[in-house]
């Protein structure tokens, strides 16, 4: 019996720097998950703290007041291949406390995250070498700096192996964000991109704030809404307007940009949700500081009661790849698809090994009330 392995059911953000990875591209296989998780329980009303934000917000941030919400997403009408059907980690629907907290309200820039390399000189995970004592099985000439591009084939393929438009690049790194010959001039107020865990780490605690959890992001993206699918309401697109960067045409080969933005779109291009955030549907995947495990809702809901400030699982567990450490991604993409990979929907989870950085995943910062 062939061991069928659920590699990859998002946009490709499971995909890893491993250079050994990339050295064998036969073996990738796609399945609908079999794991038995019950059914969502219903939201219930999101009941924001009344306090006032304890100081002004810092530039660039708001204040997100915190309070008690229903984290997660609703069953799928329709449990096909793809999408929500695997989204079975984001429920059952449980409720959730945050304290409040301010947060970055655009994802951070290429122009923000200049800044901190010229202060600091910081050199990211995607422009070091990889060590050969990291990546024992790894034939040395894969190791190479670089980082996961999206490389769409130029034809339609079946969408059971995402090593189709995920490559390994040689060279790609936050100022080329998908490979040598591409670069950031001009695109100074677009998300940094090709951000690993400890680089975005590293931005955080240079510029004094942290990344946010996931209940923080969630209740954020939420925009004091309750329940929605999207962070700005019911409908994918109200009265005919885009609310977000996704993808259009067929995917992965066909980015039509009905929307107005064939792949990475400039920050504050779509309407903000409810707290003035921008951007916390599609464009790019965010981190966030939960380690990832599938059955961490789980675990909060059968402890009863409302989960204050969860902080995440103490250790990393995905069952597609046991080996790798992934933290929970939040927001989904311009690579986001109901063909693929519904991501934009609130409450739904992707994931990522933390040395991994892609070209449609950035991060933004959140700041303690009392600071
Ligand atoms: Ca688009
Ligand atoms: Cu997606």
């Amino acid at each position: 019996m062939v061991a069928i392995i659920v590699l990859c059911l998002m946009a490709g953000v499971s995909c890893s720097r491993n250079p050994g990875e990339f050295a064998n591209l036969s073996s990738a296989r796609v399945s609908a998950s079999s794991n038995s998780v019950p059914n969502s329980s219903s939201f219930g009303p999101t009941i924001p703290n009344t306090s006032p934000a304890p100081r002004p917000a810092p530039a660039g941030m708001v204040w997100i007041p915190g309070g008690e919400f229903s984290m997660g997403a609703a069953d799928s009408p329709s449990e096909g291949e793809v999408g929500m059907q695997a989204t079975k980690d984001s429920r059952p629907i449980h409720r959730v406390y945050v304290d409040g907290f301010f947060m970055d309200r655009t994802d951070v820039t290429n122009a923000e995250f200049a800044r901190f390399v010229k202060a600091t000189g910081y050199v990211t995970v995607a422009e070091r070498k990889p060590r050969q004592e990291d990546y024992p099985t790894a034939p040395p000439e894969n190791l190479v700096a670089g980082s996961v591009v999206f490389s769409p084939p130029d034809h339609a393929v079946s969408l059971d192996n995402h090593f189709q438009w995920w490559t390994y690049v040689p060279g790609a790194n936050w100022r080329h964000p998908t490979g040598p010959k591409s670069n950031i001039i001009g695109k100074d107020n677009y998300p940094v991109v090709q951000i690993a865990y400890e680089d975005a780490q590293a931005y955080a605690k240079w510029s004094g704030k942290r990344l946010p959890t996931e209940a923080e992001w969630e209740f954020a993206a939420r925009g004091g809404l309750a329940g929605k699918p999207y962070v700005w309401g019911d409908a994918f697109r109200p009265s005919g307007k885009w609310m977000a960067n996704t993808h259009q045409g067929q995917f992965p080969n066909q980015d039509t940009g009905d929307d107005g933005h064939v792949g990475i779109a400039p920050v504050t291009s779509y309407p903000p949700n409810g707290y003035g955030l921008y951007d916390m549907a599609g464009n790019v995947w965010q981190w966030t500081s939960d380690w990832y495990r599938p059955d961490y809702y789980q675990t909060l809901a059968s402890e009863g009661g409302v989960a204050r400030n969860p902080q995440g699982p103490a250790n990393p567990w995905d069952p597609a790849e046991p080996a790798e450490r992934k933290r929970t991604h939040r927001g989904g993409s311009f690579l986001c698809t109901d063909q693929y990979c519904s991501r934009y929907v609130v409450g739904t989870r992707g994931k990522g090994e933390v040395s991994t950085g892609t070209n449609h995943l950035g991060f933004r910062c959140v700041e303690d009330g009392h600071s």
